[in-house]
């Protein structure tokens, strides 16, 4: 799939560690989420996940259904074998997992996404041709990421994205009270995990990260 950066505006993270390990109420969310409106769906099996290679395959192909119904991105999680195997469009990678060289020089077909935290990693993003899009965080607390580096605050995300020469994607505990904070900075897109996969109000919360409400 061809790379927009209008695709971060709604960046929608999860996997079955975000839903007690239930893989059914997974899906049931993603569904959701595409049916509202989300741009992007990131498949982020990581921290407290259970699941075997063969069990992600299975459950990321089913994603993949149904993102795909939705034009939605389907991306994954550092993981370039999983993402061979399911065809996915793209894949994210964070500044301790795979190396982001590998992934420009055997990706170069897909969407490929490097999380930064400080000036010298957009620095050195900026200098990496073939990445589609950085993530910039965390921005606010979370409890979402295992071994979450400290929250960096709006001010940072300003200037951090001033420095970025990539589109860019805010990440880290933005939530319905918080959003509206982060949209004046005018970056790409948010990116969330617990604001979606804990909502009762797809459409609302939704529209609201879009800044339609
Ligand atoms: N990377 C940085 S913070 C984070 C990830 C994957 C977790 C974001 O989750 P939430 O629930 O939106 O704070
Ligand atoms: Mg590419």
């Amino acid at each position: 799939m061809h790379f927009s950066p209008e695709q971060l505006k709604v960046y929608f993270i999860a996997g079955s560690q975000n839903t007690n390990h239930d893989v059914d109420e997974l899906i049931s969310i993603v569904e959701q989420a595409c049916q509202n409106g989300i741009t992007m769906f990131q498949y982020r099996e990581k921290d407290s996940s259970t699941l075997s290679f063969e069990d992600k395959v299975a459950v990321a192909q089913k994603l993949k259904a149904i993102t795909s119904q939705y034009n939605v991105p389907f991306i994954i999680d550092d993981d370039i074998e999983l993402m061979r195997a399911v065809d996915a469009d793209g894949i994210h990678v964070g500044q301790d997992d795979t190396k982001i060289e590998q992934v420009i020089s055997t990706c170069s077909d897909k969407i490929i996404g490097l999380s930064t935290h400080d000036q010298n990693e957009v620095l050195a993003a900026n200098k990496i041709d073939g990445l589609d899009y950085i993530g910039i965080g965390p921005i606010f607390a979370t409890n979402s990421k295992a071994h979450v580096k400290e929250a960096i605050g709006i001010d940072s995300l300003v200037n951090l994205y001033r420095l970025a020469n990539h589109p860019a994607v805010a990440i880290g505990g933005i939530h319905l009270n918080n959003v509206k904070e982060v949209l004046a900075t005018k970056v790409d897109g948010i990116s969330v995990i617990s604001a979606i996969t804990k909502t009762n109000d797809f459409n609302k919360t939704i529209s609201t990260l879009k800044g339609e409400l």
